[in-house]
């Protein structure tokens, strides 16, 4: 009798302690996943310039302000992917890699694997290849331990044409993946907030479009977790003053 006794007190122990470790462990990955999105400001620096030097320089003068980058193909086809970590290594920043991923599943595995070997934090690809292609993404996002960004409709006037009219279903295909983060326009805010009503209150949506394309950025975080700016910054005579204002601006 006592030795079961011992035995159902020993297994319940064991019970105990795997349960404990899933709890740590799935709090761990949760606070992982939440920090990489912990933006700063809630303002990503699109650094669409053609060199390193460049780059620097301009990432010198903001980098108390904003701790998040957006690189998408000028960089990097200037540059390669070594500006990531350079980036990275130099300022700390977390590096979100716009590359709008839009291929068979089986090179957006390769496009995504390449991208976070570089270092990205995360990777944004398109919704309109279909679930196959983005599960490739996401399975890569999820074996890296990083980020997916599923874009959704696009900020400029000729999304009108094609994504707008597909990108509801986009989003409500990423809310059935399991896809937390989106990509969806600052310079069309009925149609940020329709997709905001797709994904949820808990999804992180960032938006492009704020300054030059003509977007309002504090109306915009209104459904936006970040926006992304890039030219009102980095074309600015003083990027770190331009950066100050747009800061002002949303409060
Ligand atoms: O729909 C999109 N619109 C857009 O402008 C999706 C994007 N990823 N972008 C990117 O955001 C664009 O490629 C650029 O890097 C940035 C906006 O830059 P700017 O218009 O503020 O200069």
């Amino acid at each position: 009798m006592i030795t079961i006794l011992y035995s159902l007190s020993y297994i319940n122990i064991l019970v105990i302690l795997k349960t404990k470790f899933w709890q740590n462990n799935n709090f761990n990955q949760r606070n992982n996943k939440v920090d990489t999105m912990k933006i700063k400001n809630n303002l990503i620096l699109a650094l669409d310039v053609m060199s390193e030097s460049e780059a620097i320089e301009i990432c010198d003068s903001i980098k108390d302000h904003i701790d998040t980058i957006k690189i998408g193909y000028p960089l990097a086809l200037a540059e390669g992917l070594e500006i990531i970590n350079k980036l990275k290594d130099q300022f700390g920043f977390k590096v979100i890699c716009d590359f709008k991923v839009a291929d068979i599943d089986a090179t957006n595995s390769k496009i995504c694997d390449e991208t976070f070997k570089a270092g990205a934090d995360a990777i944004i690809c398109h919704g309109f290849v279909g679930s196959d292609s983005v599960q490739a993404c996401l399975d890569m996002a999820d074996k890296h331990g990083k980020e997916l960004f599923l874009l959704t409709e696009m900020s400029h006037p000729g999304a009108k044409m094609f994504l707008q009219k597909n990108a509801e279903e986009i989003a409500e295909m990423g809310v059935e993946m399991g896809i937390r983060n989106y990509v969806a326009p600052a310079t069309r805010l009925d149609r940020l907030s329709i997709i905001r009503d797709i994904v949820g209150d808990d999804a992180f949506i960032i938006s492009p479009g704020v300054g030059k394309q003509g977007g309002d950025g504090k109306k915009t975080l209104e459904y936006s977790n970040a926006i992304i700016v890039g030219r009102s910054i980095y074309e600015a005579d003083n990027p770190e003053t331009a950066c100050e204002n747009l800061i002002k601006s949303l409060e």
